[in-house]
């Protein structure tokens, strides 16, 4: 198991020695953020972060996300294009020592929460989700206001996608996803480089938007789509733990088995009720999560890939991008580094 740390890059304002300074950690996970989505990854750009985290000495082994351009996910008959981009930027991030690309299939939206900034009794403060305020903001009749999410859109181009997004259902979803994956697995297998979906946030339909990666059912069919080790998860404990139907434990041991886990995202969540969830601490007892078990279920079948604490919440007064502070993920991952000790040593 290697402990990882999300790192936005240049404009992040934390910078690359603290991040250094949390024991035991072995690398960042970053992206290169200036290039349009469907462009290929300049080989400076690239070059810029590995030197950066070299210097630190952090690896960069892990990239999240090279997203996946809208006309790919709606299978349209330019999609060729983006997708040879997107082949390009794997072969580029192979040559530098890129191990495992994260990316996600969701349309339109990315992870989505209803508020940023919630106050929890100790005055630290989470993201939450509230399904019924979501659904208030239905994008098509009103005004869209959605935290946190990718602002470049215009309300145009945002009404337009959706648009475009009409007849496009599950099936439909599904067989874009198949197309993309079987253009680019045998790049990955040649290059060594493992894609590590990630699952949707939060793992049901919004907006009317098909949303696929939500289960177990889902994980399997992605996972039989292509049946390339190539073609692997990332476990986020905490997209696919808000729904109480799944037992992450038995996911994880499940799917580690199968040697099909390349990257995890441990965080904890809280259901507070339907479709209703707190972000919180990562320790087991503050959430609706058996962090300990999850681990101890990818450690006894053998996974040995990343891991990165997620989300944090905003304590000791600290400023900066919601969910992606210092402190509490730091305190993450020394908890997350705690569990695993004691994992291994009760092992031997
Ligand atoms: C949110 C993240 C996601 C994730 C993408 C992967 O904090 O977990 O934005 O990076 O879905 O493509």
């Amino acid at each position: 198991m290697k402990i990882t740390f999300r790192w936005y890059g240049e404009n992040d304002s934390i910078p690359l020695q603290y991040i250094k300074q949390i024991p035991s950690m072995s690398g960042i996970v970053s992206a290169v953020y200036d290039v349009p989505v469907g462009k290929v990854w300049s080989n400076e750009s690239i070059a810029k972060i590995r030197s950066a985290a070299k210097q630190h000495g952090l690896e960069f082994e892990v990239v999240e996300s090279v997203p996946v351009h809208e006309d790919i996910k709606l299978g349209n008959s330019n999609r060729d294009v983006f997708i040879d981009a997107y082949i390009e930027t794997i072969r580029r991030l192979a040559a530098i020592g890129v191990k495992v690309i994260c990316y996600n299939f969701m349309p339109v939206f990315d992870w989505l929460r209803s508020e940023l900034n919630y106050q929890n009794d100790d005055n630290s403060t989470s993201l939450i989700y509230r399904n019924d305020e979501v659904l208030a903001m239905d994008p098509k009749t009103g005004e869209l206001s959605l935290p946190g999410w990718d602002e470049s859109y215009t309300k145009d181009g945002l009404r337009e996608l959706l648009n475009n997004y009409k007849n496009i259902d599950e099936t439909e979803l599904w067989d874009n996803l198949a197309y993309f994956l079987n253009r680019i697995i045998p790049v990955c297998e040649k290059c060594d480089v493992k894609m590590a979906i990630h699952p949707d946030d939060p793992p049901w339909g919004i907006f009317g938007l098909p949303r696929i990666i939500t289960d177990e059912i889902h994980l399997d069919k992605l996972l039989s789509i292509n049946t390339s080790k190539y073609n692997g998860l990332t476990l986020c404990t905490g997209s696919l733990g808000v729904n109480p139907q799944n037992n992450i434990s038995m996911l994880a041991a499940k799917y580690a088995k199968q040697g099909r886990v390349h990257f995890v995202h441990a965080r904890n969540v809280l259901i507070t009720g339907n479709r209703c969830f707190n972000e919180t601490a990562h320790p087991s007892e503050y959430g609706s999560l058996d962090i300990y078990s999850i681990l101890k279920e990818l450690y006894i079948n053998g996974f040995d890939g990343y891991i990165r604490p997620d989300h944090g919440r905003m304590i000791w007064g600290e400023k900066g991008k919601p969910g992606y502070g210092l402190y509490d993920r730091a305190l993450g991952a020394a908890y997350i580094n705690g569990l695993w000790e004691a994992i291994v040593k009760s092992d031997e």
